[in-house]
Formats: C-alpha cells, structure tokens, sequence
C-alpha cells in the first residue's frame, strides 16, 4: 500500500495504491468508483473493477485536500499502466525512409548526444531549445534547468506553464512581489462569506475541489460565478455573470468604480499597506455600469449585485483561473480583480483575498525551479548576479558560463527551424502539436527542426513528429514532489516497478549529461556539475539551490512531507504581515481594457473560446488512451439561436473557421452559451489550429480564450473532425 497522488491537476488529490499482484485476477474489492479494467485487452465485455495492471486505486481520506475524493480522471489512472501503447523502447527515425525503429538506450543516447555536439559547433549552444512541463515533479524540472544552462549551455528553455498560470505568476509578482498560486490553503473557501470564482470551471477542472465551496454554501456564503458559459459549476453559484469573452478586465474596472462609488474603500488597509491606489481610482472613474454593460454584455443590475455582495462582506475570497487569464491581455485582467481585493483590504486578512487556481499537476512547483526562460531554482531571476552567484556555487561552475534569458514559450516554438532560431529541441512533458496556439504553424516549425527529440510515456502526437523518441517512467513508478495549487509541497511515491526498458526523466537527464558535459572542473574548487539520478538527492540539491531564493525549499525533506501530509513552503497563510515586495506594501498596478487581440467583425462574426471537460486532461496523451473515460472527440458548443441561424442540429457536423484555420465537429446545441460565442474542447487535435497566438505583452501568454471565428454547415462527415485520422496513426506508429 503506497500513499501517492493523482498523476493530473494541481489539485494533487491524496490517493492509495494497493498492489493486487498477490491476490487474485477479477473480482473487485472495493466498493465505489468503478471502472472498466484495463486488464482486459480485448475491448468490450470487459469486467468492472478499479484495478489495472496490478494497482488499485483507493482513497486516502486524511489527506486534508481532497479527503478521499477524486474525479474519475484520478479513479482510472492506473489504466495507463500495461496499457498496448505504452512505449518500452527507445525509437530512432531515419530521416531518408521516414521510418521509426527501436534502439538501444546507449545508441539512442549517443545519436542525440552526438548531434548536439555538431550543432553547437557549428551555431553554438543556442541552436539547442529544451521544452519543459508543469506535470514533471520539482526535481525533474530542476534538473531540466541545470541541463540546459550547464550541460546543453544554452538558454532556450521554457515550458508549457507559460500558457497555463502566467499572466497570474505576472500580476502577483507585480502586486504582491511574490508569485503564489492560493496564498491560503483551499480549505479556507469554507469560512468565507463571498467567493468570487473568475474564469473557472472547477466543478470539472478539480471536482473534488468542489466540496469545500458547497460547505461554503452550506454555511450561508455566497458564490459568485463568471463565464461567457453556464457551466456545473456556474450552476451552483447564487450569482451567475456571463460576459463576452475577453472582457473581465472591463468588468473588474466597473466593479471598482462601483466600490469606490459606494463609499466601501478600506481607507486605512489602503493608507498603511498598499502604494498606487490614487491613480488606480482615477483610472475607474470613468467605468460607469452603463459602459460596462455595453463592453461586456453583463447588464448594469448584475454588476451592481456583484458589488452589493462584495461591499457588504468582510470575508472574500476572489479567485481567477484560465478563463480569465488566458487572453492577450491576461496580466492587466488579473491585476484588475487584484485591484478590486486591495480596495477592499482582502489580502492577507483571514478568510479572504486574492488567488489563482494553478492548473498543471505541479503548476506551482514547475515555475519555481528554472525551468523558466528567466529563472534559476527558488524562483530566483537568472540576470540576477546574486542568484547567479548563488546557484552557480551550487552547481559546480563559474557563474559566468550561465547563459542569460531565453524565449518564452510560444516565442521559442515560434522561433525553431525555418523560424531562424534553434535547430533542435528537446521535449520533456508536453504535447505541443495539440496544445499550442495556431498549431499548423508551430508543427510545421517542429517539422522543419534538425533534431526533435521526445520523451514520452506514450507516442503523443508530438512524439510521432520525433527523431528520437525516450520512454519514460509514469507517475506510479517514480518518486519525488510535486507543489499543488496551495503551495504544499506533497510526496509522489513509487508504488510499482516500470516496464522493462523504461527509464526515469531524472536517468535521461543524466545520461545526456554525462555524454556532453566536457570536462568536470571549473576552477571554483568543486568537483564540477553532476547529475544525480537519485529524486531525494536531487531534491536536497534543489533545496540548497533554492534556500534564500523566494520559494526556499531548504526547510523541506521527504521525512518531513510524510509525516505532515505535505509541507508549505513559506507560510501556508502569506501577507498577514507584509507582502513580498522591498517595503512590505502592495502595489495598485493601474490595467487599462483594450479588449481581445481580435475582434469580431462580418467574415468572423461570433467569439470562439476554448477549455476543458471533465473525463479528458490536457492535450488528451494520456486520459485518450484510458479506455473507461469516453474519448467522443471534439465538439463546437452553440446556442440554438445561432444553431438556427446557420441551419444546423444538435449533432450535426459543423465547421468553425478562423484566420489559421479550420475544424469540423458535431455541434452541440445548448441554452447555457451566450448566443455570440463557441466553446471547443482542447483535448484533441484541432482547437487550436484555430486559436489565435497573440501575445500578452507581459506574461506572454496566448489568447487561447478569445478570438474571432465564424461558423457553417459540413459537407463532409461528421464524425470527421480531423482529430481521429491523426490520433490513431499516432498510436498506431507505436
Ligand atoms: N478535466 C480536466 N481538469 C483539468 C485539466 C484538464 O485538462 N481537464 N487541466 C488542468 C489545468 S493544466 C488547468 S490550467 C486547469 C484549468 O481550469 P479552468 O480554468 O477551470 O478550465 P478551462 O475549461 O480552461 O476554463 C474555465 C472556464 O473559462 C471560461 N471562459 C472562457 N473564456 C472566458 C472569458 O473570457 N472570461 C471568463 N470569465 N471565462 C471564460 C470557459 O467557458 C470555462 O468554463 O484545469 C486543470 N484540471
Ligand atoms: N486551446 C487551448 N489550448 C490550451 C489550453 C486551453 O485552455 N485552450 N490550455 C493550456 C494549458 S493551461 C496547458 S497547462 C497546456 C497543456 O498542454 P500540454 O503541454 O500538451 O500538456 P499535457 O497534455 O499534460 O502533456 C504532457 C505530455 O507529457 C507526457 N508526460 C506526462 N508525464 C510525464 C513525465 O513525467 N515525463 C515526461 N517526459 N512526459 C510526461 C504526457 O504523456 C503528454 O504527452 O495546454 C494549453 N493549451
Ligand atoms: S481533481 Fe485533479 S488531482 Fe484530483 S483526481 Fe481529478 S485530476 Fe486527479
Ligand atoms: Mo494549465
């Protein structure tokens, strides 16, 4: 029995892994939760039972977080173990037949190590990008960071974080001087008298979650949800706002009006904690409710509700997650509600304040220990000479062989081959054919790369782009920490051994190192950089890296983790005292609404956003591949108003066009969309050849959630959304 976590979301539901090796085949033990077995191979008639491969998931309920719950994403993870595509060999492409074969670890390793080498010769360690994950644990993103500034030597590395939380990472350091995902732990919901959830659809992106805003309610509080969409978990709230996508920030600045108008500014929590509030209230003065409503479709008594709730409590708690942050103005957006929260004097007082819903398994952790463009371990700036000081002592070099800051993201991805800017890349834990904005283009930018190299549990849609593919190890098959959205730092454990042949990321890493790090000595009188396989030692390692840095890790051992049931790093309630920032104030940060980067006009006349469901994770690499979740494929949500007014029925193919691109799926006709908007799901193949890549100036973070689109009636088949032909080659070529 291994006391683990849920392999997805930041949520990082506590989980029990019981071997059933030892005990016999079918029948099911337990009781609740039930699954079609992966056992079976053989497709239908398969017998019900949340056991896979030999583990079984079952619930922890002391841990505090999810007490036992968890969404049927976490009920059927062990799917993916002994699953028919899971990869248990390395793969090697020869160019000439197109042709992908299995290879030894040493060959396959010595072939990417080996023209690496030739291309840094010949255009020097930046012709060499590394891509990173918020899925992968602390230690594997720590070392990913120290491959590329030690061992690679270049400074192309970011990683898909940057379209999950950034424009939230960017306001909060802004405002707070200090990036923290729930500066409270979730359970804090419970006490309050308000929530104001912006952009989240948390009764499916972290269903367990949804317990503690349902006592909320129990005890009297009050939800309030905002969403161009009526979502489960807008059904729950007591005040519904549905505004035109891209317009929360609007809607913030008339909220502000309002609180100001209404005398409930927290003058003396303004006076002693805060800077800038003078030039943010005259920044408002001009967002009447009229013009809000006009902006955001969200009529003026709605605002005024919102704001009756807001000034006539004392405990509220304001929450923004993708829906509000995903846009190319996302950054101001959050520093918008930011704004409404110190106006109130929320930060920091019990019960109440500002906080982003991180969303990646370790969404927090995985943006703390450098595997960012600008970053080194502990959330330290990489152009920094202290932090590079610092690090470099850690690490065995000379702080001058570090290289400087790298591309963000898109920026990078963007850049790669024919783009002018790297010529090989290196992916650990994500699947950027399918999540990545304006996907054509950056696909073809991978396509045109010299080197692609994956590592993968399984061929995702990127991997079979691949020149060389690593299998790797999966969650039940490894140890280290992940930081869930609270900041509790929480300890996944090994519970099974790996397939045979499989090899962790940390033994990848190293086994890169070893082949290109010259020559160990630098002259700082150390033995020079080394890569330890080992995730407690790596972690001891990030630890001293990270003491003294802004997320210090130092205080935290594996011991400590189990015996807490996960560790907070720094204090689990923050700014009680001060904020993070050089005089312990926060700062108003004055956000002006500019609106989406594109707007609808006659050839794209309806706003398509994008986002999840409940049964599908991500890019859909692994939670397709689970037999018990349906995989249905993606679909173009729309109200019957315009269902009726291109003549289509729920079910029937229809065609979303965008300036990139186009998709064909079944429609379905709903009441609970605006009539001017769309709604696609990101798990599959297609969505995002039509979302739009526009930048947000700060975060860099792309408008996922908004762009413009226009709609009709399929010729072709419908089923035919253009997800399925690729999704199965992908797995086919496994
Ligand atoms: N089932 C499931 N759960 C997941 C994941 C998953 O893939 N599947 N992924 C995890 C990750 S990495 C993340 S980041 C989180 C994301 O968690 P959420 O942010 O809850 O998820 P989304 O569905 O992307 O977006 C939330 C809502 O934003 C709304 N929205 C769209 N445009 C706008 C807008 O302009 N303004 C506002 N106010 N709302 C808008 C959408 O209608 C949607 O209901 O979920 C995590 N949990
Ligand atoms: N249109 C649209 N696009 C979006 C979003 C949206 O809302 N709308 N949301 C964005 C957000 S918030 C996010 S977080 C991204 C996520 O999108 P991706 O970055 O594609 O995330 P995943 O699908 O989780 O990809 C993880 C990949 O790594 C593999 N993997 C899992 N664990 C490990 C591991 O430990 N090591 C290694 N080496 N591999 C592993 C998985 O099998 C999978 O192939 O998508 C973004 N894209
Ligand atoms: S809510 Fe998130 S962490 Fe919890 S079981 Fe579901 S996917 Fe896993
Ligand atoms: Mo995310």
């Amino acid at each position: 029995m291994t006391r683990t976590h849920c392999p997805y979301c930041s949520l990082q539901c506590g989980m029990t892994l019981v071997s059933t090796s030892s005990t016999t085949g079918a029948g099911s033990t337990t009781g609740a939760g039930s699954t079609t077995g992966v056992g079976s191979t053989t497709g239908a008639g398969s017998t019900t039972t949340r056991r896979a491969a030999g583990l079984e998931v079952q619930p922890w309920a002391e841990f505090p977080v999810n007490e036992g719950g968890l969404c049927r994403k976490g009920w059927t993870a062990t799917e993916l173990r002994g699953h028919r595509e899971r990869l248990t060999t390395p793969m090697v492409r020869d160019r000439a037949t197109g042709e992908i074969r299995a290879a030894g670890w040493d060959e396959a390793l010595d072939l990417v190590a080996g023209r690496i080498k030739e291309l840094r010769t010949a255009s020097g360690p930046d012709s060499i990008a590394v891509f990173g994950g918020g899925g992968l644990t602390n230690e594997k993103a720590y070392q990913l960071g120290k491959l590329a500034r030690v061992a690679l030597g270049t400074s192309q590395i970011d990683y898909n974080g940057r379209w999950c939380m950034a424009s939230a990472a960017s306001a909060g350091n802004q405002a707070f001087g200090i990036d923290r995902g729930l500066p409270f732990p979730l359970a804090d919901v419970e006490q309050a008298d308000v929530v104001v959830l912006v952009g989240s659809n948390l009764a499916e992106t972290m269903p367990p979650a949804a317990r503690h805003f349902d006592r909320l309610r129990g005890r009297g509080g009050k939800l309030v949800v905002i969403d161009p969409r009526l979502t489960t978990t807008a059904q729950r709230a007591d005040l519904f706002l549905q505004p035109v996508p891209g317009t929360d920030l609007a809607l913030a600045l008339g909220a502000l009006h309002l609180v100001d108008a209404a005398g409930a500014v927290d003058e003396e929590y303004v006076a002693t904690r805060t800077h800038g509030w003078d030039d943010v209230r005259r920044s408002v003065a001009s967002w009447w409710p009229e013009r809000v409503e006009r902006v955001t479709g969200v009529a003026t008594s709605e605002l005024r509700a919102l704001v009756d709730l807001l000034t006539s409590s004392r405990k509220v708690v304001i929450l923004t997650a993708r829906g509000a942050e995903q846009h190319s103005q996302g950054t101001a957006t959050v520093l918008g509600w930011i704004n409404v929260a110190l106006a109130l004097g929320l930060p920091g007082t019990p019960y109440a304040g500002y906080g982003c819903l991180t969303g990646q398994g370790n969404g927090q952790g995985g943006r703390e220990h450098g595997q960012k463009a600008d970053q080194l371990p502990g959330y330290r700036m990489i152009d920094d000479p202290a932090a590079r000081e610092h690090v470099a002592r850690v690490w065995g070099v000379a702080p001058e062989t570090l290289p400087g800051r790298g591309r963000s993201a898109y920026e990078l991805l963007e850049s790669l081959g024919d783009g002018g800017g790297p010529r090989a890349l290196l992916v650990f834990g994500s699947n950027i054919v399918v999540s990545a904005p304006n996907a054509h283009r950056i696909t073809r930018r991978l396509e045109s790369l010299d080197l692609l190299v994956v590592c993968d549990l399984v061929m995702s849609e990127t991997a079979a782009l691949a020149d060389v593919v690593l299998p790797v190890t999966q969650w039940a098959e490894e140890t280290g920490t992940l930081t869930n959205l609270e900041g509790r730092v929480v300890l996944r454990q090994k519970a099974a051994e790996p397939p045979k042949g499989v090899r962790s990321d940390l033994e990848v890493i190293a086994g890169l190192a070893e082949r290109l790090v010259s020559t160990p000595s630098t002259g700082s009188g150390t033995d020079g950089p080394t890569f330890s396989t080992d995730p407690e030692e790596v972690f001891a390692e990030l630890g001293r890296a990270s003491a003294g840095g802004k997320a210090d890790y130092s205080a935290i051992s594996y011991d400590r983790i189990r015996e807490e049931q996960g560790v907070f790093w720094g204090s689990p309630r923050m700014f009680t005292e001060s904020f993070a920032t050089p005089d312990g104030r926060a700062r108003f940060v004055v956000a002006e609404h500019t609106g989406p980067a594109e707007s609808t006009d006659e050839a794209f006349p309806v706003h398509l956003t994008t986002g999840r469901v409940l049964a599908q994770y991500q890019s859909g690499a692994q939670t397709r591949r689970i037999r018990s979740l349906p995989d249905d494929g993606p679909f173009v949500e729309l109200h019957p108003m315009l269902a009726d007014r291109i003549g289509v029925r729920d079910g029937e193919p229809v065609v979303v066009r965008t300036r990139r691109g186009e998709l064909t799926a079944p429609a379905k006709v709903v009441t609970t969309i605006r009539p001017d908007t769309v709604f696609v799901p990101f798990h599959w193949v297609g969505a995002n050849r039509l979302t739009n890549d526009a930048l947000d100036p700060s975060s860099r973070m792309p408008e996922f959630k908004v762009c413009a689109a226009s709609l009709g009636l399929a010729t072709s088949s419908p089923s035919g959304s253009d997800y399925s032909t690729t999704d199965r080659a992908a797995g086919l070529t496994a």
